[in-house]
């Protein structure tokens, strides 16, 4: 076996952060999951094909957080656990089941997970597999969309409406959720209506512009307190000039070192598992928006292994 630290980052199987691929039975801390389906876009499609890609760019990531001298790999046994084996896609519903499963028998093995969509769709099933027994969880939720709306098209079920059916499923606690980055012209003026009244913390994107990033970070932190959460990050937070592939975009978001500071600032939080979601390859020939989804992966690694809290 090669050591992936010491081979040249071009070679190899490029499994996420070129970790080792995992077997049932192995003993473990982290599992970097894939889940590629994206059958609940309500625009365009293409996130499906989003951790391959990553994959790919994450081969580019190094051992060291520069900015805080943490080794994720040196505190956490890390490994890639292959993609989610979704048998039914063509059923919104049942895909969403075998995601569930196969997120049961992740936990059941004792691993956290950091999953890599897929629409944000995925993030519920993770959710009613995650938050088992020990809900509700905390959310940190940075997008440019609340995804707490209305039914779409005669489905409950899509990637606009996941933390609306966690939070009633009693999956994710609404006072103790805070979403961070939300703008963009709407459908209906009142379309997030659910994360008012369901008490979420919103920041839009003007708020986090005035508090600045590290306003942003303390927000979050008093939000959510210290009791278990989860982290979801949707690439469609950052503006499109960095991260111009995925399916919703939205001019105006955060530029790629906010969010990279933004994740970093939520060390020390109970974070229990987290996912990034929404990328896009196919929209985005620079494969910029893989790169950058690779770093924020770091970044969420870090704070999954106990990273101090940058000062
Ligand atoms: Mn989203």
């Amino acid at each position: 076996m090669t050591n992936p630290p010491f081979l040249p980052r071009y070679m190899g199987i490029a499994t996420f952060m070129r970790m080792p691929v995992w077997q049932p039975g192995e003993a473990a801390d982290i599992a970097m999951v894939g889940v590629p389906f994206d059958g609940g876009v309500t625009n365009r499609p293409g996130a499906r094909h989003g951790p391959r890609e990553v994959r790919n760019h994450s081969s580019l990531i190094r051992r060291f957080s520069q900015a805080t001298g943490h080794n994720p790999f040196e505190a956490a046994r890390i490994v890639d656990a292959g993609d989610v084996h979704i048998e039914r896609p063509y059923n919104l519903t049942d895909a969403h089941g075998d995601i569930e499963a196969a997120f049961h028998a992740w936990r059941g093995a004792g691993l956290k997970t950091l999953a890599v969509g897929g629409d944000h769709s995925v993030s519920l099933p993770i959710l009613r597999a995650v938050a088992k027994d020990r809900a509700p969880l905390g959310l940190v939720h940075i997008d440019a969309h609340c995804d707490t709306g209305e039914d779409y098209a005669g489905s409950r079920f899509h990637h606009g409406a996941p933390f609306r059916r966690a939070a009633e499923e009693g999956l994710i606690d609404p006072k103790r959720t805070v979403q961070i980055g939300i703008r963009s012209t709407l459908s209906e003026l009142d379309q997030w209506k659910f994360s008012r009244t369901s008490g979420m913390r919103v920041m839009m994107i003007e708020e986090v512009y005035k508090r600045g990033i590290a306003g942003a970070i303390a927000e979050a932190r008093r939000v959510v307190g210290d009791k278990p959460c989860y982290i979801t990050f949707d690439i469609d937070s950052v503006d499109p000039a960095f991260a111009p592939g995925t399916g919703t975009p939205e001019i105006g978001g955060l530029t790629s070192l906010e969010a990279l500071l933004l994740v970093r600032g939520l060390s020390g939080l109970n974070v229990v598992s987290a996912d990034l979601v929404e990328v896009a390859p196919a929209y985005d020939p620079t494969n910029n928006t893989a790169f950058l989804a690779a770093n924020i992966l770091f970044e969420l690694l870090c704070v999954m292994t106990g990273q101090r809290p940058p000062g």
